[in-house]
């Protein structure tokens, strides 16, 4: 069977259980923090979570794992069928992934994990964070989907990132920037909640939180 290692805070960790939860793919999950010991830089190269254990070898990088899913032989698919909307779906991924997750994730050490970051790298993200937002304004749909009238891996995508980025977001800046962009946001996060694997990833998550701060 297939296994998901990493851990039920990861954000990336997290995509790629809702995308097994959503495709209905039996799969166990190992326990597994990220760091630069021999034992996990042999499975996984650079010490990162997630990975998925396959029966022909280990797989990393999120993206990449979610559409070796997305290929091999599994109903339901993800991704739309015609190529250009599945390119349409893939761009709406790697914009939320790099021009915001990546930008706010420079602040998740002072925003969830007690650390502190600088004034200049908080202005300098502000910054990057309101050209990347604006920018996503112009390419999503909400209809009621982020592709459209079609549910999607992007949504699993989006569902999961904004939750820490909205966090972060209100945190460090005290205003909520994404509801500036995004007017639509929330009632679209609420709506994919009420999806059975949105609820049980929220669940778990919760849990994980709880437990990691418990600590
Ligand atoms: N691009 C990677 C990002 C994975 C990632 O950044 N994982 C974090 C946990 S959310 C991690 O392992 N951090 C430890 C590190 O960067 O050394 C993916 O999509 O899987």
């Amino acid at each position: 069977m297939i296994k998901l290692c990493g851990v039920g805070i990861s954000n990336y960790y997290n995509k790629v259980k809702l995308v097994l939860l959503e495709k209905e793919i039996d799969f166990e999950e190992e326990k597994v923090f990220p760091s630069q010991s021999e034992d996990l830089i042999k499975r996984s190269a650079l010490g990162k979570i997630p990975f998925l254990e396959t029966e022909h070898g280990i797989l990393t990088e999120s993206q990449v794992i979610v559409e070796y899913l997305e290929d091999s032989d599994c109903a339901k698919k993800l991704y739309p069928s015609d190529a250009f909307e599945r390119a349409k779906c893939r761009e709406l991924i790697q914009h939320i992934e790099l021009n915001i997750e990546l930008q706010a994730r420079r602040l998740y050490k002072e925003a969830l994990f007690g650390g502190s970051v600088t004034d200049e790298t908080k202005a300098e993200v502000k910054e990057k964070l309101t050209i990347g937002l604006s920018g996503l304004a112009r390419l999503v749909k909400f209809s009621p989907f982020i592709c459209g009238d079609q549910f999607t891996a992007a949504d699993c995508v989006a569902w999961i990132h904004f939750y820490y980025v909205q966090m972060t977001i209100q945190k460090i800046y005290g205003t909520d920037l994404v509801q500036q962009y995004l007017p639509a946001l929330n009632d679209y996060m609420q709506m994919l909640e009420q999806r059975p694997a949105f609820s049980k990833v929220a669940a778990d998550r919760a849990a994980a939180l709880e437990a990691f701060f418990k600590k």
